[in-house]
């Protein structure tokens, strides 16, 4: 609010100054004084030029500010390329926004009007014409160009290692699905879903669900240097997985299967001798408005090494013994799997 009320205020000194401007100019031309307009026009330019270096402050202390509340290193090889593209971006556009702004202001001081000085009025000029013209297009064609090359690298194939692991939003958390042992994840029937005990919809006729894990409190859980593949979905309307610390963001549509592939390289813990913040989460922020929850629809990634990975996996129960089998996963559920929970009409099941 009170950055509101500076601007505001700010504003309205320059409107003030302009008016007071104005009306003397006015007045003394009333009185035919001629002569007032040169130092009119001479204290313009000095305000002109105090503009200059007042917008060179801000963006100073902008810097400052914000500085402090940047996102850490990217988390993987692809976020790191994107930097670097945004930093070419900014080097590129930040010479030619000083340079140009420099000029601007001081030609407004150089060449202000004088009693002695006569305009040299031009209509056109190839030369200048070919300058303004070829420059900016090789320019904007070269950060295109690597762009592009980033673009395709981020949505191209996943590595044929990567690890599958499903994301799906819904109002207003996240499911993360792992394919268990079998390394493949089931179908999913939106008709077989239901919060009590299939927040997926899990088909139990597929086997390929029996060993599947649906991770606790919704962690996604990738190993340090190793692909991940995200299929991503959504079970009601349109969320987007965005991961800011690895610089990549996905739209979940109901109905439709997206993807994004990461390789994250830096571990949580690393992270947090990085940061110096013992506290640092990767998260999955929820990307798109999704309704009035959507603030608090934050996932937790957790980045580790292969050992600790493995640890963690062991511990998870199948999604299936979770819910149907209220005493420890056996054997034996797990070879012969019994659709304990469909309840769908055998009418409505597609064949
Ligand atoms: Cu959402």
């Amino acid at each position: 609010m009170s950055v509101f009320i500076t601007t505001l205020l700010v504003f309205l000194v320059f409107i003030i100054i302009y008016q007071i401007g104005k009306a003397s100019e006015y007045a003394s031309v009333m009185r035919g004084e001629e002569n007032i307009k040169f130092k009119t026009n001479r204290a313009i330019a000095w305000i002109l030029v105090a503009f200059f270096f007042l917008g060179l402050y801000g963006i100073w202390e902008c810097n400052e500010i914000f500085k402090d509340r940047m996102l850490p290193v990217a988390a993987c090889e692809n976020g790191v390329k994107y930097d670097n593209m945004f930093f070419v971006t900014l080097a590129v556009t930040g010479i030619v926004f000083f340079a140009t702004q420099a000029v601007l202001f001081w030609f407004a001081y150089r060449y202000q009007a004088t009693p002695s000085r006569k305009t040299t009025f031009f209509a056109h000029s190839n030369k200048l014409e070919i300058l303004w013209t070829t420059i900016p297009a090789i320019a904007m064609a070269i950060l295109v160009a690597i762009g592009l090359k980033n673009w395709a690298n981020v949505t191209s194939d996943a590595p044929a290692d990567a690890t599958v692991v499903e994301v799906v939003g819904k109002q207003f958390n996240w499911l993360v699905r792992y394919p268990g042992k079998d390394n493949e994840l089931g179908k999913r029937d939106f008709r077989k879903i239901s919060d009590a005990n299939n927040i997926l919809g899990l088909d139990w006729k597929d086997p390929h669900n029996m060993d599947d894990i649906i991770s606790q409190k919704g962690e996604l859980h990738m190993v340090v240097n190793k692909a991940v593949k995200l299929l991503i979905g959504s079970r009601d309307v349109i969320h987007d997985v965005g991961l800011s610390h690895f610089r990549v963001k996905m739209d979940a549509v109901p109905g439709i299967t997206t993807t994004l592939w990461l390789k994250p390289t830096i571990t949580t813990e690393e992270m947090k001798q990085k940061t110096g913040n013992p506290d640092f989460v990767y998260e999955i922020s929820c990307d798109q408005m999704c309704g009035k929850g959507h603030y608090s629809m934050r996932g937790t990634v957790i980045v580790e090494t292969q050992a600790q990975y493995d640890a963690w996996m062991a511990a998870q129960q199948t999604y299936y013994a979770e819910n149907n089998a209220p005493s420890a996963p056996t054997a034996a559920n797990m070879a012969a799997p019994k659709p304990a929970s469909d309840t769908t009409p055998k009418a409505a099941v597609k064949p």
